[in-house]
């Protein structure tokens, strides 16, 4: 039987500015469940890319005076770049401007058009330019200012297609109703809910004031507005409208993962354009919150952006990864500093995990040559080490599940812990010094092993490249990434009579 798929994206970036902490954290996340998942033996597909049309892009070339397209094509290699430099293991990459998402959004909007969903009206409403986004007075701050990023809202009057957004009002709040994992955390979905409750509006999807955008193809004046065509990336990137097969093994997807920025797109207005459609809901939609330096919003817009590249050079990408994931509740904003990042890895990783995996493998190589011993009879201090490994995957698995990253890493440093404090009690210095201790040392020295051996599977879809250089100090052939879980979490499948290698540590200490 072909294995089951799982098809996870992230929001596709604008190509106003390079990757910032901001992008890179919804990748990271993905791409630690895209790991996971396909450990787990999942067909998974994990979509990423940018979103190149709109008027803050044409903005952004014009005032780099390039055409937007040379400037799209300049701005995207640092994407690639940085999704190389963060490990991220994504299958595809869409762009905007690809030929591939210009057929399929244009026949999507056609058949929109064709089913009555699409009318002509006149548009005009306080438009913030930075943010492609109509205001109602109401939400306005300062009189005139967009409620985002607080800068001035102009009137817009212009002819535009309507998308009967209303009527989908129902079916909408009937659909929440029905699934209450559609919309996470649970504070979004309740937000969402509100929103509705209060009536929708018919939504504009399309411009004549801008000429940079996907023409309409039954109007070729009007270009698509910018999240319209944003939006159909989700479909259009697996094949919609181009390669049936492979958009149906893929579609729905079981996870789109978003900032809470851009919830109403992804909570009401993309599933009614589905509904319009007839096609499936994506399954989930998970909304996580803001990064805040020194407590306020990280965004290009303020300006106060700081680039991954430059914490990868201080931490290592593996750092990078494992902070982000473990300091914040995934769904809720998070402060990041430079001084807890330090601190969490000397904490954790270099004290916990890094200490705990020199001193096995310095305790194999000094005692038995570094070469994985046969254990002998088991104890009780074995059994109660091995039972708490025995829980750890259905811990992650169900945390994962809710995309509960921090609470993950919690339960597997629960088991590092667990592994440290079994070296400190079986203590096999004591035992080297005993010929008659020999039986034990070398359960001791399996069991601290197999601890390692777990510990680096677990912990790969977090930091895949420290995992992968404690996989090759334990001497394991099969590389780490076509392990396969729970199956290889099965307690005794370190390998006897491999060779152990010593190497440098994985996470030596910080000194700020
Ligand atoms: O909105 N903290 O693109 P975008 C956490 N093109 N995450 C942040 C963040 C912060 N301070 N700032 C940004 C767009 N993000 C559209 C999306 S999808 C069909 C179209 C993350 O480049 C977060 O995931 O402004 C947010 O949703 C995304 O970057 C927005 O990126």
């Amino acid at each position: 039987m072909a294995d089951p798929t799982f098809y996870v994206t992230t929001p596709i970036y604008y190509v106003n500015s390079v990757p910032h902490l901001g992008s890179a954290y919804t990748t990271v996340a993905a791409d630690v469940i895209a790991r996971f998942k396909r450990m787990c033996g999942y067909d998974v597909f994990f979509l990423t890319g940018t979103d190149e049309h709109g008027q803050k892009v044409a903005k952004a070339a014009a005032d780099a005076g390039k055409d937007p397209k040379e400037w799209a094509d300049e701005v995207v290699t640092h994407f690639y770049a940085a999704w190389q430099d963060l490990l991220i293991t994504n299958d595809d990459f869409i762009r905007t401007t690809d030929e591939r998402h210009l057929e399929g959004a244009r026949s999507f909007l056609q058949l929109l058009y064709d089913k009555g969903d699409l009318y002509l009206g006149e548009y005009e409403g306080l438009y913030c330019v930075q943010c492609e986004t109509f205001w109602l007075p109401s939400q306005l701050v300062e009189e005139s200012q967009c409620p985002d990023c607080h800068r001035e809202t102009t009137v817009v009057k212009e002819e535009n297609y309507f998308f009967r957004l209303s009527q989908y009002q129902d079916r909408l709040l009937e659909h929440i109703k029905a699934h209450p994992d559609f919309i996470q955390p649970n504070v979004r979905r309740n937000e969402i809910l509100s929103f509705i409750d209060q009536g929708l509006k018919d939504q504009s999807v399309s411009r004549t004031s801008l000429t940079w955008g996907i023409p309409c193809p039954f109007d070729e004046k009007h270009v698509m507005y910018v999240w319209v065509d944003a939006l159909l990336n989700y479909i259009t990137a697996i094949g919609y409208g181009r390669d049936e097969a492979h958009f149906a093994k893929y579609w729905p997807a079981q996870w789109h993962l978003i900032g809470k920025d851009i919830l109403r797109f992804h909570c009401v207005i993309w599933p009614a354009m589905l509904m319009a459609a007839e096609m499936p809901l994506p399954e989930r939609v998970f909304a996580h919150g803001f990064l805040l330096t020194e407590g306020e919003r990280m965004s290009k817009s303020k300006g106060n952006v700081v680039s991954p590249a430059e914490l990868i050079a201080k931490f290592g990408v593996d750092a990078y990864r494992y902070y982000f994931m473990r300091e914040i509740s995934f769904g809720q904003d998070g402060s990041v500093s430079m001084e807890s990042m330090t601190a969490r890895f000397n904490a954790d990783l270099s004290n916990d995990l890094g200490n705990l995996v020199s001193r096995v493998i310095a305790m194999v190589d000094k005692y038995v040559d570094g070469i994985v011993p046969e254990p002998g009879r088991e104890e009780g201090l074995d059994t109660e080490l091995k039972e708490t490994a025995r829980g750890l995957f259905s811990q992650i698995d169900a945390r994962l599940g809710v995309l509960g990253y921090a609470d993950a890493l919690s339960a597997i440093w629960e088991f590092v812990a667990k592994a440290n404090s079994y070296v400190d009690r079986s203590t096999p210095w004591d035992l080297a010094k005993e010929t008659s201790l020999e039986e034990r040392l070398r359960t001791v020295l399996y069991n601290c092993l197999e601890a390692l051996r777990q510990i680096a599977i677990v912990v790969w879809p977090f930091m895949p490249s420290a995992c992968e250089k404690l996989w090759a100090q334990l001497g394991i052939p099969e590389p780490i990434s076509r392990q396969r879980i729970p199956a290889a979490l099965e307690w005794g499948s370190m390998p006897i009579g491999g060779k152990v290698t010593k190497a440098e540590g994985l996470f030596p200490r910080i000194y700020e």
